[in-house]
């Protein structure tokens, strides 16, 4: 987009009108106990809404929405190509107000404006407009039979799914979700994270424009513990889908196995390495994906590359051009054209990044950018993009999700001992490779334990490849792809004497 084309972001910030209240059964509601919480912008501190504190009795009717939507088959018994055209249309709106959802992303999270316009936003419609394409093209099973029998294996929906959604990236996680629960024919209660409502809340409103029938798609704003807790425990959720922290991942584990043993699908977090093999020659391409793999959305992706292993050879020439590079990513106003990094999800948070900063040098990591809080004068959460050198992997920062722009950077000299280091975490989300010769790319890739392998590049694919973590990164199943759908689904055999 030209500077000229470009929207006026901040004049726009303040005609928006924002919807705070939950959506429940097609119709906003407030809070069952009238109660609301605030969420604020990150980039200054300030208040943008009140949104409705739901709890569990708004789960609740929530749910009873979602089940009755379910029974009634007012969705899931609605022909596939209807359902399809439906969802479409939901694709469709969200890419009609593109400008508007990417504005209050931006606003509510901190991420820079542009990022949330060229990627979380057209990965939205992307989840979307896959899973919808796919519902009228998936075929069920015949089993081979002896003639007098016939045996079909079908797919069917598990019923009323729960989502409950981390910061980070709200609508593309949301519509990650949403794609194939929709696609299957089952309901949904979305519970977003208290710092990033917004987005969920005006989704449900495209919800119920793009004809989507009532109880469908039901939004409850609300904490983890109160709201987030009543969906895990709920005894009408068949299936609960969550992605955040591993550490919270483990509760509804628990929440499952203390109601009614439903399933339960857990993202988690990661702590991927990017391995730089010494026979790599161009610099440039390898820096611009290592600054995309730790600095883009803050550093606050589940998969970013935050342990750079770099073979010795090449070590201080890599990180030279490293340090050049990160230079390029200006911190700043997630509104202003030209910012790449923008603000963290919260003070807490950002302090929690400081802590590590601290904890890394006091175990003889070497900073050689960055470490620091910047534009503390907007009344923000900043910091900026930080480079450790002489980390090695025992070390906190390098063992721990630090989920900010803070990268690690731990020497190697082979590759099994790159190998042995890459896997000596207890994540297993993705993991980056950059070299030039095929034989150690194959090597390495499949040696490594992690969902994701990118080869000269960071990537987490598309939407026609899987998406989850080995070890602690992941629980239960893969989003995207055909894989995603077996999630939400149950399959049925049905044997049928012929008489
Ligand atoms: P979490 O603190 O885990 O929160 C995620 C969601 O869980 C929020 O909606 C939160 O509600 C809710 N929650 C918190 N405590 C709960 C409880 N006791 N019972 C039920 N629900 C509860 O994660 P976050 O801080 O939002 O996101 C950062 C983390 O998510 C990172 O560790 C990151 O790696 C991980 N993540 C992973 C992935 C994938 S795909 N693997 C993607 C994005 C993020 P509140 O709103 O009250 O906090």
């Amino acid at each position: 987009m030209s500077e000229n084309q470009r929207p006026n972001f901040a004049s726009r910030a303040n005609e928006l009108t924002i919807e705070g209240r939950a959506f429940i059964n097609g119709q906003f509601v407030p809070a069952a106990s009238g109660k609301t919480f605030k969420t604020v912008n990150p980039a200054n501190g300030k208040i943008l809404a009140d949104v409705a504190e739901g709890d569990v009795e708004d789960v609740n009717r929530a749910v009873a929405a979602a089940k009755a939507a379910f029974e009634d088959g007012r969705w899931a018994k609605m022909a596939p190509k209807e359902r399809k055209r439906a969802l479409l249309r939901l694709a469709d709106l969200v890419e009609a107000n593109i400008e508007e959802l990417a504005l209050l992303e931006s606003l509510d999270n901190g991420k820079p404006v542009d990022d949330a316009l060229a990627a979380d936003l057209p990965d939205c419609i992307e989840s979307l407009r896959w899973h919808a394409e796919a519902i009228d093209k998936l075929y069920d099973q015949v089993s081979p039979t002896p003639g007098d029998i016939v045996s079909l294996v079908v797919r069917e929906p598990i019923g009323v799914v729960g989502a409950v959604i981390p910061w980070n990236f709200p609508l593309a996680i949301i519509a990650m979700k949403v794609g194939p629960v929709l696609a299957g024919g089952n309901s949904i209660v979305i519970k977003p994270a208290e710092q990033t409502p917004l987005t969920a809340i005006r989704f449900a409103e495209l919800v119920a424009e793009a004809g989507i029938p009532p109880g469908v798609v039901n939004v409850v704003p609300g904490f983890g513990e109160t709201a987030g807790q009543a969906l895990g425990r709920h005894m009408d959720v068949d299936c609960l889908t969550f992605t955040g922290s591993t550490e919270v991942g483990r509760y509804f584990l628990k929440y499952a196995a203390e109601s009614n043993l439903k399933r339960v699908i857990l993202e988690l977090g990661g702590k991927s390495p990017a391995i730089v093999m010494d026979d790599v020659t161009d610099f440039g391409p390898v820096v611009e994906q290592l600054a995309m793999g730790i600095l883009f959305s803050q550093g606050e992706n589940c998969s970013a590359g935050s342990r750079l292993l770099v073979q010795e050879g090449i070590k201080d020439k890599l990180l030279s051009a490293v340090v050049e590079h990160f230079r390029t990513w200006r911190v700043g106003d997630p509104l202003a054209a030209g910012t790449k990094v923008g603000a963290l999800i919260e003070e807490k948070h950002m302090h929690r990044i400081l802590d590590y900063i601290e904890s890394g040098k006091q175990e003889g990591g070497r900073i050689i950018l960055g470490g620091n809080r910047v534009l503390q004068e907007t009344g923000g959460f900043f910091v900026e993009p930080t480079v450790f050198d002489n980390v090695n992997n025992s070390m906190k920062i390098a063992r721990e999700e630090i989920f900010g722009p803070v990268l690690s950077t731990i020497p190697f000299r082979t590759v099994e001992e790159a190998i042995q280091i890459a896997n000596d975490t207890p994540y297993g989300l993705a993991a980056s490779l950059y070299t030039n010769n095929l034989h150690t790319a194959h090597k390495v890739s499949r040696a490594i334990r992690a969902g994701t392998v990118s080869v000269n590049c960071f990537s987490e694919g598309d939407q026609s490849v899987p998406f989850g973590g080995f070890k602690q990164s992941g629980f239960g199943g893969r989003e995207k792809s055909f894989l995603a759908h077996d999630q939400y689904s149950q399959v049925k055999t049905i044997w049928m004497q012929l008489r």
